[in-house]
């Protein structure tokens, strides 16, 4: 025998020595959910499976992910702040390295670097770290999961969809789709499917699989016996479940009792239409629920396998609860709802929307459809987003810790001793790489394809398992013009690109209510340097600014509905530099916003307070609010004009009842949308987004100069 060939006996006996001794990894993730929404990080919900392995394993209650889903994923994937591969915002393409919606060719996924470790690969659920879900070619799928280290795939390219008819659902490579259309679930293929390779893995080698649930992103879909469940759960209302869940979450552990409750969205009281509030979290619950059951699928799987002691499993969450009131807003639509000819058996379903279900029912959107079965598409709403948060500050989107914060659990017998035990270490999102890396003995690439690939940002969390602390570290966010930096204990925040600073103690006031910015200006100097060197380093800077200028209405005259919702990027008027006059009508006398366009940063909007008539205008984040000296009355026509000098002008019909002057025009097109009827995400005027109208706004009508 030739030295070569017993060479490389002791290569393949070594190899599977060292295949015996490292553990397979699973990583699973939820999508939308926030930090109380499992039972042993605080909730109602039934998760008996989750809450099992928290208790054979570990919870860390300071992990942290990007606050929102693609970010999140890239970020995850690649061990790489989610601007490094090039996924910063969402899955278009803004021109800028940090922004371009697709994975780049500086990073590579925990797949690619375990492939080469020997480890088999497989994932299950929503991908959504390319651009392309309906490739013209082949080549277009070359971000997808098989293309990026994946052995099998089961799941969505997309970021969201029907539960039971997802667009962009594919096997491998192929789009296909759902294969029992009458029985089928997301969230159960996803557990089936996951389950399956277990079954159908060869156990000579480790593996490391992603599972990734869409739940409980919008829509709220869920099967019937689920949803049975949870019943009258929620009748008595987001506050008494938000002290419910405080009061749980400080007994076991997961909060530190000092920490208050941050304010509440809107009193349960005040809330239209409650029957429909209570099912919307019903279904939500459903949603989790059923995750749970599947995931119950994947632990037996490996018990059955015999790996369940040598697998590493980690459950988190994307990002915060979600604020969004997709699909639930406005009138009920669409008003026909005549049964269509059904799709042809095997059809594929490309719309994120479907406009029918399989079997040709119309899909309901609209204020007050209840939402659960296939033929609806409606989210939970505000106020349970901020129930899901409890007890921090702001939603999805956002980098305050209501945004960013995760349970994340890891439970391995064979590796991790304590049981049952918190592991208070802040990490984030990177430090999964590295973790991985670190088990598996594999090496993190310097170059990938020829091309060179960023190191690894985040550190191995081996040594926390054990009980060891990491040395202190900054954690860094960015996510549309939201910011932070974590140093220790310290937190340095801000809302918007132009949003102040905020500056937080972490250890006293983890619900970031006391703002010390200006009793501890030196240390928020420091932190704000920190993040400012690192958004140039790490692609956030500079600031994309293409497409928008493109997307903007080209109108000089825009007659808006009471629903009107126009994304930043989708149809807004192109205020920038131009003076304009915009028009409410009432309907039904209220409180709250006419029409809102923009943010913290830039923007503009007609509100009522006390029965008054306001104009907030925000230039570079300087506010100028202009308040009619009385009540509205009987006057149902409100109008604010702009001048091309900054002059402000507010008037109830054609009388003028007050008057101002900005330092000119808005300076840009703000980064936040325009919305009839409330102002979502961040707010124009001084009060608390989205302060919904609660009366009626019949329309809106803007005009702008030339
Ligand atoms: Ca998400
Ligand atoms: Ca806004």
């Amino acid at each position: 025998m030739s030295f070569l060939r017993i060479s490389w006996l002791v290569l393949l006996l070594a190899g599977s020595l060292q295949a015996a001794s490292r553990p397979n990894i699973i990583v699973i993730m939820s999508d939308d959910m926030g930090y109380s929404d499992i039972g042993c990080y605080g909730s109602e919900v039934a998760t008996p499976t989750l809450d099992r392995l928290a208790a054979g394993g570990l919870r860390f209650t300071q992990f942290y992910n990007t606050g929102r889903c693609c970010p999140t994923r890239a970020s995850l994937m690649t061990g790489l702040y989610p601007h490094q591969a090039g996924i910063g915002h969402m899955m278009n393409d803004r021109g800028h390295p940090g922004y371009r919606g697709d994975l780049n060719n500086r990073c590579v996924t925990i797949a690619q670097v375990l492939g080469t470790a020997g480890y088999r690969c497989y994932m299950s659920g929503k991908w959504h770290i390319t651009k392309t879900t309906r490739p013209k070619n082949e080549d277009g799928k070359h971000n997808w999961p098989r293309q990026r280290g994946f052995d099998r795939f089961y799941g969505t390219i997309h970021g969201a969809g029907s539960f039971f008819d997802p667009n962009s659902l594919t096997r491998d490579n192929t789009l296909i789709a759902p294969e029992d259309p009458d029985s089928y679930y997301y969230t159960d293929a996803i557990s089936d499917n996951a389950a399956q390779f277990i079954t159908d893995h060869d156990s000579d080698k480790p593996f490391f699989m992603y599972v990734a649930y869409t739940a409980a992103h919008w829509p709220m879909h869920a099967k019937p016996a689920d949803i049975a469940k949870y019943k009258g759960r929620y009748d008595k209302g987001w506050d008494v479940l938000r002290d419910e869940r405080l009061a749980r979450m400080r007994k076991m552990g997961v909060l530190d009792r000092s920490w208050p409750l941050s304010p509440n969205v809107q009193d349960w009281s005040d809330a239209r239409n409650k029957p429909w509030q209570r099912v919307r979290m019903e279904v939500y619950a459903a949603m989790i629920d059923s995750m749970d059951q599947g995931i119950s699928r994947i632990v037996g799987a490996l018990k059955t396998a015999g790996q369940f002691d040598n697998t590493l499993v980690l459950f988190l969450q994307d990002n915060g609860g979600c604020q969004e009131e997709f699909g639930s807003n406005g009138a009920v639509r669409p008003k026909n709802l005549a049964r269509q000819s059904a799709m042809k058996p095997g059809e594929l379903q490309y719309s994120m929307v479907p406009k029918i279900t399989r079997d040709g029912r119309p899909v309901r959107q609209g204020f007050g459809v209840t939402p659960g079965p296939s033929d609806t598409y409606v989210a939970y709403g505000i106020q349970w987003a901020n129930a899901s948060n409890t007890p921090f500050r702001e939603y999805k989107h956002f980098v305050h810790e209501g945004g960013i914060s995760t349970p994340l659990i890891a439970h391995w017998p064979n590796g991790i001793k304590e049981h049952g035990t918190f592991r208070h270490e802040p990490g984030h999102l990177v430090d999964i790489m590295a973790t991985c890396v670190d088990l598996a003995e594999a090496k993190y690439p310097a170059e990938w394809k020829k091309s060179p690939v960023h190191s690894m940002e985040g550190k191995s969390l081996v040594p926390v398992f054990g009980g060891k602390d990491l040395p202190d570290r900054p954690l860094y966010w960015e996510h549309e013009g939201n910011r932070a930096v974590r140093v220790g204990d310290w937190k340095l925040v801000a809302k918007g690109r132009n949003g102040p600073w905020e500056l937080y103690n972490l250890k006293t006031d983890r619900s970031e209510l006391k703002n010390l910015v200006e009793a501890e200006a030196e240390r928020a100097k420091k932190l704000e340097s920190l993040w400012n060197t690192w958004a140039i380093r790490a692609n956030v800077l500079p600031w994309p600014n293409s497409g928008q200028a493109r997307k903007v209405s080209r109108k000089r005259m825009l007659n808006l509905k009471a629903d009107a919702r126009l994304p930043r990027d989708g149809g807004v008027p192109n205020v920038k530099g131009r003076g304009f006059t915009v028009t409410a009508t009432i309907g039904q006398p209220g409180q709250g916003v006419l029409v809102g366009h923009g943010g913290t940063a830039h923007g503009w909007a007609l509100w009522v307070k006390d029965g008054k008539p306001v104009f907030s205008f925000r230039r570079n984040g300087k506010l100028t609010e202009l308040v009619g000296p009385d009540a509205l009355g009987k006057s149902r026509v409100v109008s604010a004009r702009v001048g091309e000098d900054g002059g402000l002008v507010l008037l109830v019909g054609d009388r003028e009842v007050a008057r101002a002057k900005a330092a000119g025009t808005l300076a840009q097109v703000p980064q936040d949308g325009l919305e009839v009827g409330q102002d979502i995400n961040g707010a124009v005027g001084g009060y608390q987004a989205p302060n919904r109208f609660s009366g009626q706004v019949s329309g809106v009508t803007i005009r702008l100069a030339k």
